[in-house]
Parts: C-alpha cells; structure tokens; sequence
C-alpha cells in the first residue's frame, strides 16, 4: 500500500527516515525486538511463586495472586509416564514435566478461581484465586 510523506522534513531527514524504514525492516531489528521480548518475558516470569510438584500434592495447595502474576511448575519426582498440569474449566495444560527439575511456567491474566491439578493425580491439587490489580 503506498504511504503519503507530507513533507516538511528536508531531503537528509526523508534519507535518514529511509534509512530507519530500512533498518526497522531488517532483520537485525527483528532479532533485537525479539532480544527485547524475550528479556521482558524472562523477568516477567522471574517473578512469582513456584509450585513444588510431586505424586502426591501440588505445593502450595493455595495461592490468592494478581491478574498477570506468572507461576512456575517445578516437578520435584520422576515421573517417566509424566506429569501434565491443568484445570477443572480447561483454561491451562502444562507440557509433560518428567524429570526432577523440569519446569513449566502459566502467566494469570484473568480474574477468577482455578481449580489445578495433576492429570495423573487427580488428588494433588491447587486453588489458585486471581484478583484484579488495585
Ligand atoms: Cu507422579
């Protein structure tokens, strides 16, 4: 689609805005935005609690969080017929965690409360309650 310039910019600033077009194009300016996703995304889910996952119970059974909080799965056991975690409404399902130490993380963004447990353990289980921000 072409673009109109209105053009009350002199000729070197139209160049140097080309040569902005040109880098936002390219794909050094995809990695960075992708560099800066991911670091938002890393220290967003260095924050927030962790559930210990086991055979026999997710730890903490209770958690009251804020709308956007993220929450780590740390499997603690071995698991080789693995462990999937999701909800009663369906609204989350971690990937298999099998090894001791594998992880997985869910970000909360929306209000309500959920009722988590482990596909193969129906009896460990969490409540998770989830407030907007004040
Ligand atoms: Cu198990």
């Amino acid at each position: 689609m072409p673009r109109v310039h209105h053009c009350w910019i002199g000729r070197s600033h139209v160049r140097a805005f080309g040569r902005l077009r040109a880098f936002s194009q390219s794909r050094v300016f995809a990695l960075a935005l992708l560099a800066i996703f991911i670091g938002v995304a890393g220290t967003a889910s260095a924050h927030g609690p962790t559930i210990a996952v086991s055979h026999e119970e997710l730890k903490p059974a209770l958690l009251n969080l804020f709308i956007g909080t993220t929450v780590h799965f740390n499997n603690s056991v071995e698991m080789p017929s693995r462990h999937v975690i999701v909800d009663k409404a369906g609204t989350l399902e971690s990937p298999p965690l099998m090894m001791p130490g594998d992880g997985w993380h869910y970000t909360f963004e929306k209000e309500g409360a959920f009722e988590i447990y482990i596909k193969q353990h129906p009896n460990a289980k969490a409540r998770i309650v989830v407030v907007p921000k004040r």
